[in-house]
């Protein structure tokens, strides 16, 4: 069985962070496992505002010892760390047990959670965590943040984005376009893996129910590198699995709402929906 484990943080509403990884870690037949840095919530008589309670750093080390000692991890991803403790202890552990399949999603905005809109915290992700990154999954406010570059809008853009990021040490750039890149009429991602680019593309769903979309893919990434998949293959699948659970997605309520993770298995069961 291979070992996966994320450090995320908690969705109340099971959409995104861990719930997110953990549904597409099942999809694809392997072990989860999750330490949970920050537990999010949502407010449903106000607006769906998001409040975020992080653990404590001792609570945090914990759940790494029981996982990367305890257990034993094939590879790991991390999705909201929410404070330094979290970044420095992400870093210590992945040193510690060097883990070559490590995915960073750079995980900056939620909607109206305003502590992982921290610049400082953007650039403690970036200076200790993309160096130990085998793939990083930004989005193109993310590219944005992690490149210096305004306002990322054609595919040209993306390129010198992952151009200016693989020199911070990581190994494979993966900047998610998806359906934010204007003018577009496929949904557009690009990997690079500091010599060549991979346009990574397929059908563009224009649905307003995507929560949970980059935390899948990124889960689904490294669900695909723990089985072993050289990281092109990995995230040419991981593409092709988010297209499927956001044809499956649906709305919670008025705000908010997932893709569906098992879409495709629902798809192969009982034909397509
Ligand atoms: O989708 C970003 C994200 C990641 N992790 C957690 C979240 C969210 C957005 O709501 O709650 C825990």
């Amino acid at each position: 069985m291979f070992k996966v484990l994320t450090i995320a943080g908690s969705d109340a509403s099971g959409g995104a962070g861990l719930e997110a990884d953990l549904k597409t870690f099942e999809e694809y037949g392997v072990y989860g496992m999750a330490a949970v840095t920050v537990i999010a919530t949502m407010d449903p008589d106000n607006t769906w505002a998001h409040a975020v309670f992080p653990t404590t750093e001792t609570a945090l080390r914990a759940q790494l010892e029981t996982a990367f000692k305890g257990v034993g991890v094939n590879a790991v991803k991390s999705g909201m760390l929410g404070s330094f403790d979290a970044v420095a202890l992400t870093a210590e552990y992945l040193r510690t047990y060097s883990v070559p399949a490590y995915v960073l999603d750079p995980v900056m905005v939620c909607k109206g959670a305003k502590e992982a809109l921290n610049p400082a915290l953007n650039s403690a992700i970036a200076d200790e965590l993309l160096p130990l990154a085998q793939v990083v999954t930004p989005n193109l406010f993310e590219a944005e943040q992690l490149s210096g570059l305004a306002d990322i809008s054609t595919i040209d853009q993306m390129k010198e984005a992952a151009q200016i990021i693989f020199k911070k040490g990581v190994q494979y750039v993966f900047i998610k376009g998806g359906a934010k890149l204007p003018h577009q009429t496929r949904a557009i991602d690009i990997l690079f893996d500091g010599t060549q680019f991979d346009i990574v593309e397929d059908e563009l769903l224009r649905s307003s129910w995507t929560h949970g979309a980059g935390c899948t893919v990124s889960a689904a990434i490294t669900a695909g590198l723990a089985r072993g998949l050289p990281v092109r293959e990995a995230v040419f699948l991981a593409k092709k699995f988010i297209t499927t659970s956001l044809r499956g997605s649906f709305a919670l309520n008025q705000w908010v709402g997932p893709g569906n993770p098992s879409g495709w298995r629902n798809d192969t069961l009982f034909g397509s929906r």
